[in-house]
């Protein structure tokens, strides 16, 4: 259901929200064993935006046994530079079909365009490209050893680095493609192979992703799509020949995958929530450091899992600090994705909607007060003002709970020590930024936070060769650089007595 806010959307994206979408399994368009689908809204709207097959458990079985034979067929024959040129061919269409995709992830996310298409879209496309020169530089070692109860035998030992198999990923809906694109390439350069569960709200880029693969050569079964609701998430984490899942949501969920994986062991990696500290000395340059963590909480409209959240903010800027981030936030234009100017846009769902609301209204009963913003923008859509609390203590839920939505709390520091304590004290250890001018400062705090990305002067730099993930509760492993090749290898060790 395309309204009057939708006019710039291309042909391509209309025809294909007009089909009827399917699984993608073994490199056939089918539909869900139960021959049922689902609903997808535009969070602009609350409309129906289009419909997506309903995959269930029989569904990812069927997905499952497709990429095993896909794994112990054709794609076990294809050589790392193959890999190679098939990653750097689906980065180059990605790049081609770069409008179509961020209209449809705007559509389906509520972000906007432009913002799809320069974040989302191009970083999809580049961690293609990136991992397509890994595929031919995964190496093992040779290493000196000299066995002790075998004096006078020569060794010659070294190791193999192998795929695991069939990789699981289970991604959410604040970043569609781009979560799946923090797992597919890496797995499929390091030559595993894929099977994808969307989250239910967004299901539609994954979709078109798999299409833009297909055409680019990958071979039947190698990648997979199987759209559906959690049920479908839990049936490939407890799957006996999955070997591997790779988690990107909710710390409540990564601990049920956790659960599920047991039954076979297989190898777990997780990307949860978030409680990102901004830590800001009175010495920073406030020219950048209001509208940088302005941005640091109001990017993707707080549902990033490294949105800023937490601004701690040394006393004696505290007043002039806030307010001018408090006038980022209401200058800020909300509206849809598809308005140019727009850049606050709705969260994802009603639930969402319902939940951030909660956050503002329980902090507000708490007794924090609103510089900014404070609730519900409008009655259409799903749009919640950009708010800034202050006067907020350390044991409000709205200080200690991720919202993932366009707030964030402030509170005021007084000693570099004092802070570190502060920004340590969560159970979250995704991210964190530190604002100011002094190098020494900046390296000593860095070095402090218990978190897998610290900033300095900036917050949400990525780069897809810079590993990511979680200290403590925020998750296990590492995507991106070379961290997602250790999550994608195992290591075989091979001793010859010459
Ligand atoms: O996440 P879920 P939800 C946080 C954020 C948000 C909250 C709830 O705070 O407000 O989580 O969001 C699939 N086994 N984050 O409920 O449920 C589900 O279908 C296996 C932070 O939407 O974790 C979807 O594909 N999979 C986060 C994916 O898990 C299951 C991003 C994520 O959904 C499952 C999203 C199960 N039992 C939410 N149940 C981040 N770190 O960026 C659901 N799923």
């Amino acid at each position: 259901q395309l309204t009057d806010l939708h006019d710039s959307v291309v042909p391509k994206v209309r025809e294909f929200l007009s089909r009827p979408k399917k699984l993608f399994i073994g490199g056939q368009w089918i539909d869900a064993a139960s021959g049922r689908s689902f609903e997808t809204i535009d969070p602009a709207t609350g409309q129906v935006l289009t419909t997506a097959a309903w995959g269930e458990a029989e569904d990812i079985d069927r997905a499952v046994k497709a990429a095993r034979t896909a794994y112990e067929g054709e794609w076990s024959l294809w050589t790392p530079a193959q890999r190679q040129r098939l990653l750097f061919q689906i980065s180059e269409k990605i790049y081609e079909r770069a409008e179509e995709l961020a209209q449809l992830e705007a559509l389906d996310n509520g972000k906007s365009v432009g913002v799809a298409q320069a974040v989302d879209v191009t970083c999809t496309a580049e961690l293609f490209a990136y991992y397509a020169g890994w595929a031919t530089k995964i190496e093992g070692r040779t290493i000196p050893v000299s066995v002790p109860w075998a004096p006078g035998t020569t060794w010659h030992a070294y190791t193999l680095r192998e795929s695991v198999g069939v990789c699981g990923a289970i991604v959410p809906w604040n970043f569609p493609l781009l979560m799946a694109a923090f797992k597919i390439p890496a797995a499929l350069a390091c030559g595993n192979v894929v099977v994808l569960k969307p989250a239910e709200q967004t299901p539609l880029s994954a979709l078109l992703l798999a299409e833009i693969m297909a055409e680019a050569g990958l071979p039947d079964g190698a990648f997979n799509v199987v759209t559906g609701y959690g049920d479908a998430g839990a049936a490939l984490a407890s799957h006996m020949d999955v070997d591997k899942i790779a988690f990107t949501g909710s710390t409540e969920v990564g601990k049920l995958v956790v659960d599920a994986a047991k039954g076979n062991l297989k190898k777990v990696s997780l990307e949860l929530g978030g409680k990102s500290p901004q830590i800001v000395f009175a010495d920073a340059d406030l020219s950048t450091a209001i509208p940088g963590t302005a941005s640091g909480f109001l990017f993707n409209h707080g549902q990033a899992c490294t949105s800023g959240s937490r601004l701690l903010v040394e006393d004696s800027i505290f007043d002039e600090f806030t307010q001018g981030v408090a006038e980022v936030a209401k200058a800020s234009r909300i509206g849809h994705g598809f308005d140019p100017e727009a850049e606050v846009g709705p969260l994802i769902s009603e639930e969402q909607l319902t939940r951030v609301t909660g956050y503002i209204d329980a902090g507000l009963r708490d007794g924090a007060r609103a510089l900014s913003g404070g609730g519900r923008h409008g009655t259409d859509g799903f749009y919640v003002e950009p708010t800034v609390l202050v006067d907020v203590k350390d044991d409000f839920s709205v200080y200690r709970e991720e919202i993932f939505g366009p707030v964030v709390v402030a509170t005021p520091f007084n000693a570099e020590r004092g802070v570190i304590t502060q920004a340590n004290d969560t159970p979250f250890g995704l991210a964190a930024s530190v604002w100011t001018q002094d190098i020494s400062k900046a390296h000593r705090t860095a070095r402090q936070i218990k978190a897998g990305s610290v900033w300095i002067n900036s917050h949400n730099a990525f780069d897809a060769a810079l590993p990511f993930g979680g200290y403590k509760q925020s998750g296990w492993g590492r995507e991106l650089g070379e961290g997602a090749i250790d999550e994608y290898t195992q290591t075989k060790t091979v001793n010859v007595a010459l």
